[in-house]
Order: structure tokens, then sequence, then C-alpha cells
């Protein structure tokens, strides 16, 4: 069937649209197709996988580890898959979302290589339209985005693109036949997570690798390692207590106990045992986790960002190198968090160099290679690990507006506004899987995506039983979450750094902290409770 009679045979009898299929589009799509709707995805790739489906490139692999980054929605599905390692690499992860979308039949409503540029709901027929890039329409009572939070990579603004001679890539939009980088001279921009994981590979490929650094940014050992049989086995022994536990986490993993003192109550030496022992166990919210207040307190958290720079200038050995390596301008943990393998030890070898673009800036790519304020540096091919426009990106991307005039545009001019990070004021039927000012990106990412597919499942069936189709957050409703999302950002360390979940890595964009951070459990407490009070907040009509 072609695209065309796809889109007019599935037009006039949907229930549900879906955007994306990454995890959360596709685990809508099950979850709604068991309850009985018609849904269908649409989905700008060529396959399933979102994040990981573009992703891939080397040394990509997920910072929460395996058994739990995963779904929790069937239980069998969840014993008789087996994870090589500590942490899935992307491959692997990709490999685990297609078995998913196979073994539940989610393909057959999936419409790939469908970009949705427009978004558009009438209240007159209580429908949301949208139109595809190829022009084609589809409409239904409700859409769900689930368009991703780290799905619309970034380059710089910067001229010289089309005079480089060399070649140009972007980590978020990897080649599906990658990269060799035997005999080349690598230029790589950036140094967050995909810069630190894809360095130490470049690296061992490259003739020659420059890194260019904005900011130095806290990273962690992974220590990823295979999966041992043992650790398997007592995991999926009690998975489902341990998936019930994970909601009652601040970032919905179970396992770590929670601290119990602040880091300034012990000694200096007690301090240093602790992040030691942490540093040996990896992980970053093992780390974080160490005492009570190291997000919330500046004091507390120097002890663990000196101990984190301490570990660095013992790995790096020109101490010039280390001393540019050492982040100094935000506490740790107020970025993401990097885990990496062998990140730091990659800058003790000949050929590696570090250039501190924060002193002398990057002004543009020329024909030989890049040039910065102070040199130009001559590259055969360029990486850049430039991020993206987080969170608001995808959905800012396409054109949602409603026949009363609301844009996301204008809506969204001065940073996201949202009721639980699942709706907005003025967009009828239009739900979010983890949108801003939800837990989503500071948390375990599939457990979010889960508890926010559940719950608009819910209140699909809360309208149909009760004879409903319009739900629409009140304006005072969505005032209060924004509001509180502010405070509760506000009364931690976060707002300090220049992050992404800032917009601060968007020129222009607006400054205000994105995410919600007062922890998956009382989040999911209030949406529970707004559930349960006959969804407070909501204005509900037939
Ligand atoms: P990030 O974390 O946004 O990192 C992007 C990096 O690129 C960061 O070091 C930026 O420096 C750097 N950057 C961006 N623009 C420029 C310019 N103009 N000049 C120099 N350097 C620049 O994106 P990632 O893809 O690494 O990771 C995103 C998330 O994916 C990650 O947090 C995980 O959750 C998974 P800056 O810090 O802005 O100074």
């Amino acid at each position: 069937m072609s695209a065309t009679e796809a889109t007019r045979a599935g037009d006039s009898d949907l229930d549900v649209i879906i955007v994306g299929a990454g995890v959360g589009g596709l685990y809508a799509l099950y979850k709604l197709r068991n309850l009985g709707y018609r849904a269908r995805i649409y989905e700008a790739a060529a396959d399933v996988g979102g994040t990981w489906y573009w992703n891939r490139y080397p040394g990509c692999r997920c910072d929460v580890e395996s058994l739990e980054y995963s779904f929790s929605f069937d239980d069998d599905l969840q014993q008789e898959w087996q994870w090589p390692e500590r942490y899935g690499g992307q491959p692997v992860i990709l490999d685990y979302v297609n078995h998913v979308a196979d073994r539940f039949d989610l393909r057959k409503d999936i419409q790939f290589n469908t970009r949705i540029k427009a978004a558009k709901f009438s209240n007159q027929s209580n429908r949301w339209t949208i139109t595809t890039a190829s022009g084609e329409s589809v409409s239904a009572p409700y859409c769900i985005m689930a368009t991703g939070n780290l799905s619309t990579p970034r380059k710089p603004d910067w001229p010289g693109f089309d005079d480089f001679k060399g070649r140009v890539e972007h980590t978020g939009l990897w080649p599906h036949d990658g990269v060799d980088f035997t005999g080349l001279r690598v230029g790589v921009i950036g140094t967050g997570s995909s810069g630190v994981q894809s360095i130490p590979l470049i690296a061992k490929q490259a003739k020659h690798l420059t890194v260019f650094q904005r900011t130095a940014n806290f990273s962690l050992p992974a220590r990823n390692e295979p999966m041992r049989a043992e650790k398997e086995a007592a995991h999926k022994a009690e998975y489902s207590e341990r998936r019930k536990a994970a909601y009652s986490t601040p970032f919905g993993i179970a396992g770590f106990p929670p601290p119990t003192q602040s880091a300034l109550e012990v000694s200096e030496e007690e301090r240093n045992a602790a992040y030691e022992a942490k540093w040996a166990e990896g992980g970053s919210i093992s780390y974080l986790y160490a005492f009570t207040d190291l997000l919330t307190n500046k004091e507390a958290n120097d002890t663990a960002s000196d101990f984190a720079r301490n570990k660095i200038r013992a790995t790096v050995k020109d101490p010039k190198t280390a001393e540019l390596l050492c982040p100094n301008n935000h506490p740790i943990g107020t970025k993401r968090l990097i885990l990496d393998t062998d990140y730091y030890e990659t800058y003790n070898l000949d050929h590696v160099d570090l250039v501190d673009v924060r002193s002398a800036p990057i002004e543009g790519l020329t024909e030989k290679g890049l040039k910065t304020t102070d040199a130009e540096y001559e590259l055969d091919m360029i990486v850049f690990a430039t991020g993206f426009d987080a969170m608001t990106g995808a959905m800012k991307e396409i054109d949602i507006q409603t026949d009363s005039g609301a844009k996301i545009g204008a809506k969204w001019e001065d940073g996201p506004r949202t009721y639980l990070g699942i709706m907005m004021a003025d967009f009828p039927n239009l739900f979010m899987i983890t949108g801003p000012q939800s837990p989503g990106v500071k948390s375990q990412m599939i457990l979010s995506c889960e508890q926010h597919v559940d719950w608009i499942a819910d209140c699909l069936e809360h309208l149909r039983s009760n004879g409903q189709s319009k739900i629409v957050p009140e304006p005072k409703a969505e005032d209060d979450w924004v509001a509180h999302n502010n405070a509760v950002a506000d009364a931690t360390l976060y707002p300090l750094a220049n992050s992404w979940y800032m917009g601060a890595n968007i020129p222009g964009k607006p400054r205000i902290f994105m995410p919600y951070v007062g922890g998956v459990e009382a989040y999911k407490k209030r949406c529970d409770a707004v559930a349960a009070a006959g969804y407070e907040g909501f204005q509900i009509s037939p």
C-alpha cells in the first residue's frame, strides 16, 4: 500500500494520531490498540527507535543500566530479553526496540518516512488534522506528540559550510553505514555526552584528533562490563517489585538506597571515602546520591565537584590539558552528568589535542578546516557533537495551532507552558509524552514514557465512559504548574548551569528551566491525584 493510500484509508476512522515511533510512541500504540482505539503512528524516520534510530555515532550508549532502561509493560518481554552489557549500547537498544515492534505487531499501524509539518485543531469538528511534509493530511479526535526531547539536532550557524572541502557529520544524524576515520585528521566540536562517548573511539582510528571544547563537563567512569549472570538473575527474580518501587524514587530507578547525611556533616575523610566508593561503582545517580544535598547546597556540591576534578588531574598527564578539562563554571550534576569509557585517558595520546574555544571562539569553517579567533586548524572531517534544540524543539518545528487562534510558537515564546507536561491550555485533545515540565529527561525515560501513556490511556477511557470527547487544561491550572515547576527548580542548583535543560545551548532560546525536578515519586502522585479527582484542572466536555 502506498503512503497516500494508507493515509486515505486511515483518514476517517482513526481515534488517535501518534507522532513518533520512539519508545513513547510505540508503547502508546500498543496500549491504545489493546484498549480498542484505532491508533496510527506517523514517523519521520524509515524505521522505529527515535533517539536510538538517529544517534548511531561510535560509543553511543545509554547512561541508565540496561536492566532498568527497558519496558516494564510485559513481564514475558522483560524476562526473556537478554541484555549483553551493564549499559545498553545503541545497536543493542535499537535491536530491542525493533524486537518490541515485531513482537507486538506494531509496524502495521506505523507510517514511516512521514514527517509531520503541521497539526491543526478544529473546535467545530473536535478533530486534529495533521499534515505531512508531502502534503497529505489525516485527522482524528486525539493527537499524541511522542516527538522526543533530544530529536532536533543543531549545528551552530557559522559561515563556511559550503567552503569546507572535507566531510561534516552530526552525531545525532549519524550515517547508517558508519564512518571510517582511518588516516583522517578529525575535529570534534562539543564535549557533552555525544562528544565524550565518541571521542575515545574516534581517537582509536583517526590519524589526528582535535577536540574543540567550549565548556568542560563532568564525566564519571561508566564501568560498563558484560552482564553478570547472577546480577541478571537476581534482578529478574524481583523485576515486578523493582518496577513498582522505581515509581517511589526521584529518578525512577530502584535499587539506590536514599542518602541520609549531608555532605557537610561528615569528615573530609569519610566524604572522600564515599565518593571513592561511588567512583569505583560507576553510574551517575549513585554518585549524586552519595549525600542528601549535592544538588541543593553549593558548598556540599563543591566537595563532590572537587573530588571529580582531582580525578581528572590524576588521570590526564599534561597539567595544562588537565586543568582545561576540569569543569569550572557549573556544579557537578547540574548539567547532564556524563558516563564515559576512557574519555580522560584519551588526552594522554600523542595524536589527540584539546583546544579551548571558550577563550578563542570558533568563527566558522574554511576550505581547509576550522577557524577560531586565533588560529586555523586543518581537518579532513568535522564531527558536530553540538547537541539539540532540546525539549521544545521538536514540538516547535511542527506548526501546531487551533482555529481559536492558539499557536505553539506564540504560546511557548518565553519558554514552555504546560499542565503536568502532558497537555497545554488552549490546545484541546493534544497530549505530549514526556513534555517539558514533566520529569522525562531527569528520570529513567522509558518509565516516564510508560507513566504518561498509562495516564493518557486512563484519561481517554474516562472520557469515553462518560460520553465526553474534549479535554483541555484550565489556564489557571497551567499557570500554577508552570510556577510550581519554576519554584522547584529554583530550590536546587540546576539553574546555575548553562545547560540544555535551561535552553542555554541555543542562541536566543528563552532561558527557563524546563524539566520537572521534584522527582518521579512526587510527580506521579500529583498526576494520579489529578485523575482521581475527576481530572482536576481540566475542562471536559462532550
Ligand atoms: P549537549 O550535551 O548539548 O552538548 C553539546 C556540546 O556542544 C556542548 O559541549 C556545547 O558546549 C558544544 N557546543 C554547542 N554549540 C557550540 C558552539 N557554537 N561552539 C562550541 N561548542 C559548542 O549535546 P549532546 O548531544 O552531547 O548530549 C545531549 C544529551 O543526549 C545528553 O545530555 C544525554 O542526555 C543524551 P556548551 O556546553 O554549550 O558550552
